[in-house]
């Protein structure tokens, strides 16, 4: 064999073996990380009220979100560790970006005014399509948040999961005659035998929260779930 062969037969041999090390040191660690809280929900729902309380920042005042407020390794007042916190406006272009973050995220917090019926119809839009996502597992944690309590005439949490099992189950049905189904919905409830209802999701709860009680249902279950081992 020549010297040339045989050092190209050497240099790939090499090759390999060091690619072979680096796959055993490095491949596993490509594992992603649930740091990630993310605040979403119809427009006027109460969500960047929220953000700012979370961050410490109590006293912002919120205007008409167009873009996500993102802050990444924040530290909480409220909490022991640093998460990224993200709100994305209820404007609908986000489904996609919400979707896909999914799987770095431990806590997905969905606000509703509590008094306003259209509040309450349109978040059956995005528990619809995070339910119905393969991303969403029992990693991930769905709080639904019924905000505004301090306001006249809210409803109850549980007036709110019944008007939501029945919104869920009517878009449901239209998607399931109309066969509408996109990319990025494969999905979870669009095969769906039975009657839709929230007692089949563990890893989704309702909770009732308003700023004037400082929202401590929501407080007290990001610390429950976050900190519980
Ligand atoms: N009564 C009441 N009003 C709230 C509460 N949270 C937010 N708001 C008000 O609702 C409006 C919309 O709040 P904002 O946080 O901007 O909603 P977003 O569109 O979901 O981000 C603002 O005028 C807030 O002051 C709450 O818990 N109770
Ligand atoms: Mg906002």
């Amino acid at each position: 064999m020549s010297p040339i062969l045989n050092t190209i037969i050497l240099i790939i041999i090499s090759t390999i073996i060091l690619y072979i090390i680096y796959k055993i040191l490095f491949g596993r660690s490509k594992k992603v990380i649930r740091n990630t809280i993310m605040i979403i929900g119809p427009s006027q729902s109460g969500k960047t009220t929220f953000f700012y309380y979370l961050i410490g920042n109590e006293n912002q005042k919120t205007i008409m979100s167009m873009q996500p407020n993102e802050l990444n390794d924040m530290k909480s007042p409220f909490l022991n560790n640093k998460y990224d916190i993200i709100d994305y406006p209820g404007t609908g272009y986000y489904q996609e970006m919400i979707i896909n973050k999914i799987i770095q995220t431990k806590i997905i917090l969905l606000f509703i005014d509590s008094s306003d019926k259209n509040s309450i119809v349109q978040s059956a839009k995005y528990i619809y399509d995070i339910l119905n996502s393969d991303k969403f597992d029992l990693d991930t944690n769905l709080v639904i948040c019924c905000n505004k309590q301090d306001n006249n005439f809210p409803k109850t949490k549980k007036i709110i999961e019944d008007e939501l099992n029945k919104e869920i189950e009517n878009l449901k049905i239209i998607k399931q005659k109309n066969n509408l189904e996109d990319s990025v919905n494969m999905g979870y409830i669009f095969q769906m035998k039975k009657k839709f209802n929230f007692k089949m999701f563990e890893n989704v709860i309702f909770i009732e929260s308003d700023m004037k009680s400082k929202y401590i249902n929501v407080i007290n279950k990001l610390k429950e779930i976050l900190e519980s081992h």
